[in-house]
């Protein structure tokens, strides 16, 4: 009996492997769950009797070191070609397995479904003020769970103008800021998120600022970007036209030099490759950025022009930086701003600035939570978000559904 262990992304993959080597007769002993994908242990020829032994010689010699003849003895026979007697069972086992996941999946999904209608119906009975308040912030685009936890707050006696007013305030004082000036002196920023998020647009925006109110002596800027000559090229020309410097970063010593002598002083302003997170080049760039413990600030830069869910997954995705704020650009092109308003509270990333145009330096501004706030709302007006009373049910419910299911 010969036994292999088979790594791969997921199973599918792992069982191909297993099967292409040892044909569809390969039994497979066990799968589990690993970083960055499944394991699986595989054996052609397979013995159970031997298998059983090898397997409790494993455990008592995992729980007793002291028997190594034992395990000497059935890595022998392991070794020894034996006959299979049956793999049918070992496969109707997972087929049954996946089956009875497949009925719990769709059984929680009818009982979600159900109590879906029953818990916004509830909130409607009990709580009419909030049901009316959260139609509203729906209609802002804000999600279920955020506004579900925003009316908690409202007093219920409350009229509804000075509910949804009370609520406006509440969801102002919400807003992570950052609060620190970044355009300061001695600071350095490196600016990541996906391509075309705008990251080289608000570099500019940001110099031009700076060197429009205190000159050019103190700024730098510099760029992680080694891989595409178009996008180098773009913020050298940048450079040259606010008349300041810009280094290549090439290499951990070009990386160091930024903080050290004169350079240690600027502000410098570093640009990176937007790249696919699988992108052997985009996990370079992190191990630079980790290559040393000097003080550096990082910003994601998040394209409004994406919905709630994909903006939280850009986010989760690039956790690995660590951003100490998030820049919002292409507000301007946005069809709704709720669902950036309710990840960056959701996920506590403080806002240093807003983006809302192409123009260098006319379209970053300051972030003011209660503009923020404003262009929301005007945003949904401008747009007339429906409320869409089935959708909600569904989200609403499924937010009490979770809830119910914690407690
Ligand atoms: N409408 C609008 N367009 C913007 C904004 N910010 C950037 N852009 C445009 O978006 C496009 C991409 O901007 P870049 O600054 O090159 O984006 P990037 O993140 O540096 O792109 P990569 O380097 O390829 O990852 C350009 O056409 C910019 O003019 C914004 O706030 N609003
Ligand atoms: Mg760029």
């Amino acid at each position: 009996m010969k036994i292999k262990k088979y790594f791969a992304s997921d199973m599918r993959q792992a069982l191909e492997m297993a099967r292409e080597e040892h044909g569809s007769d390969v039994v497979i002993l066990s799968n589990r769950k690993v970083l960055g994908g499944v394991e699986l242990i595989a054996a052609e020829d397979y013995d159970e009797q031997i298998y059983n032994k090898s397997t409790e010689a494993r455990q008592s010699h995992e729980s007793n070191k002291q028997q190594p003849e034992l395990v000497e003895t059935i890595a022998t026979e392991i070794e020894k070609p034996a006959k299979a007697e049956s793999v049918s069972d070992i496969w109707t086992h997972d087929s049954t397995i996946d089956q009875m996941r497949d009925e719990l999946k769709s059984l929680r999904s009818m009982l979600e479904q159900q109590m879906s209608g029953l818990a916004w119906g509830a909130i409607g009975r009990q709580h009419p003020l909030w049901a009316n308040l959260i139609r509203q912030l729906i209609n802002l685009d804000l999600t279920p769970k955020l506004a579900r936890q925003l009316v908690e707050e409202i007093p219920e006696d409350y009229k509804f103008d000075q509910a949804w007013r009370t609520l406006l305030a509440l969801l102002t004082y919400k807003i992570p800021q950052f609060h620190d000036n970044i355009l300061t002196a001695g600071n350095k920023i490196l600016f990541f998120g996906p391509s075309g998020s705008g990251k080289t647009t608000t570099i500019a925006k940001m110099a031009t600022r700076y060197a429009l109110e205190y000159g050019t002596q103190n700024i730098m800027l510099a760029t992680t970007d080694i891989y595409r000559v178009g996008a180098r090229e773009q913020i050298r020309s940048y450079a040259r036209i606010l008349g300041i410097p810009i280094r290549t970063i090439n290499n951990k010593e070009d990386y160091l030099s930024l903080f050290d002598g004169p350079a240690s002083e600027k502000l410098i302003l570093i640009d990176t490759a937007g790249l696919s997170l699988k992108d052997k080049k985009h996990q370079e760039q992190i191990s630079l950025l980790k290559s040393t413990d000097q003080k550096i600030m990082k910003g994601l830069i998040l394209p409004t022009t994406e919905h709630y869910n994909g903006l939280s997954r850009l986010i989760d995705n690039y956790q690995s930086f660590n951003p100490d704020f998030c820049i919002p650009t292409k507000l301007d092109e946005a069809t709704s701003l709720g669902g950036f308003l309710s990840v960056a509270i959701e996920k506590a990333i403080p806002i240093a600035g807003l983006c809302d145009g192409q123009r260098v330096p006319e379209d970053l501004h300051k972030m003011k939570p209660y503009e923020l706030v404003s262009r929301v709302v005007s945003r949904a007006n401008q747009n007339q978000i429906k409320f869409d009373e089935e959708h909600m049910e569904q989200s609403i419910g499924h937010y009490e559904f979770e809830n119910d299911l914690k407690h």
